[in-house]
C-alpha cells in the first residue's frame, strides 16, 4: 500500500488548523502524496472536485472554515471522493461539539479519526477532554466499534494502542512510540496520511487505515531509535525521514496488527 501511495501521488485537499499546516504538508510529501491547503469558500468546491481526498480538521475552526468544509464536503460526497474528519478537541467546548455534529449532518466522511476523548465525546460516551488532549476509559477497539455503529462510518481511535473499525471488523495496531504525543500535530498529520492511503487503494477504508497506522507507528519507532539521545526536535525530523524511507517489506515484517 505504501507503493500505491507513491505511484498514485494522490492530491490531498486539506482544510486544517493553523498549528499543523506545514507539518501536514511535509508529512504528506514524505509518503509520496501531494498536499494542497485551501480553505476559502470561494474556491474549495472546485479544489475538492480535483482532489483525490478531502481532509476536514476542526483544530482552529473559524466560521469561514466551517462554510468551506460544507461546500468542499458536499462536492467530495457528490464525486465519491473520500473524506477523513479529524474532530480536534470535540467535547472540549460545547461550541465544538455542536458544530461537529452539524457538520456530520451535512457531510458524510469515510473515516473519522480522533483520540479516545474525542471519539467518546462524539457518541456521548464518558470521556475527558482538556483542550486537544483527550482520553476515554473504554478500550480503543470497543470504542471504535461502538462509534462506527452509532455514526455509520469507519472510526479510528488513536493512543498507545490504535484501533480502526467499521462496526463489524476491528483491527488493533500496536506499533508506535509515546514521543509522538510530545510533537504537536502528529494526530493531525495521521488523519491526512490515513486519507492518502484510503484514496490510493481499492482495499477499502478499513484495510487502508490499518496499513497506514502500522506505517506511521513503525516510522515513529525508527525515529526514536535514531533520536533518543537528542530529544523531540531531532525525533520530529527523523520521523519525517522515516515516513519517506519505509518500504512495504519492512512494514510487513515488523507490524503488530491484530484482527478482533
Ligand atoms: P492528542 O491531541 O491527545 O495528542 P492526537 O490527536 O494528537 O491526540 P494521538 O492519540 O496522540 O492523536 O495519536 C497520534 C499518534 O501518536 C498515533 O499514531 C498514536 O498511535 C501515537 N501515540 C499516541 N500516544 C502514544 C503512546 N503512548 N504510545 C505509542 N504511540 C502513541
Ligand atoms: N490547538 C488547536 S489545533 C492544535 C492545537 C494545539 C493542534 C493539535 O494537533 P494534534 O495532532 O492533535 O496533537
Ligand atoms: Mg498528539
Ligand atoms: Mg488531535
Amino acid at each position: 500500500m505504501i507503493d500505491n501511495v507513491r505511484t498514485k501521488h494522490p492530491l490531498i485537499h486539506c482544510i486544517t488548523n493553523g498549528v499543523v499546516q506545514n507539518f501536514t504538508a511535509n508529512g504528506l510529501l514524505a509518503i509520496g502524496a501531494a498536499p494542497v491547503m485551501s480553505a476559502n469558500p470561494k474556491e474549495v468546491g472546485e479544489m475538492a472536485q480535483n482532489a483525490h481526498g478531502l481532509l476536514l480538521n476542526t483544530g482552529t475552526l473559524t466560521d469561514g472554515q466551517y462554510e468551506a468544509m460544507i461546500i468542499a464536503g458536499r462536492a467530495a460526497n457528490e464525486n465519491g471522493t473520500p473524506i477523513v474528519l479529524d474532530p480536534v478537541a470535540v467535547g472540549a467546548t460545547s461550541y465544538r461539539t455542536k458544530v461537529v455534529k452539524e457538520l456530520l449532518s451535512e457531510v458524510k466522511p469515510n473515516l473519522i479519526r480522533g483520540n479516545g476523548g474525542e471519539i467518546g465525546a462524539l457518541i456521548g460516551a464518558h470521556s475527558e477532554m482538556l483542550g486537544v488532549e483527550g482520553k476515554s476509559d473504554q478500550e480503543p477497539g470497543s470504542l471504535a466499534k461502538e462509534a462506527a455503529n452509532v455514526l455509520g462510518t469507519a472510526i479510528c481511535v488513536t493512543g498507545e494502542v490504535d484501533a480502526v473499525s467499521n462496526g463489524k471488523t476491528t483491527y488493533l495496531i500496536k506499533n508506535g512510540h509515546e514521543w509522538l504525543s510530545n510533537v504537536v500535530g502528529t494526530g493531525c498529520l495521521l488523519g491526512a496520511i490515513l486519507l492518502a492511503y484510503i484514496s490510493s487503494t481499492r482495499e477499502g477504508a478499513l484495510q487502508a487505515s490499518a496499513a497506514a497506522l502500522a506505517h506511521y507507528g513503525l516510522a515513529s519507532e525508527k525515529a526514536y531509535s535514531l533520536a533518543m539521545k537528542e530529544g523531540i526536535g531531532t525525533f520530529q525530523q527523523r520521523f519525517l525521514d522515516a515516513l519517506s524511507s519505509l518500504t512495504d517489506e519492512k512494514v510487513k515484517h515488523d507490524t503488530h496488527i491484530q484482527k478482533v
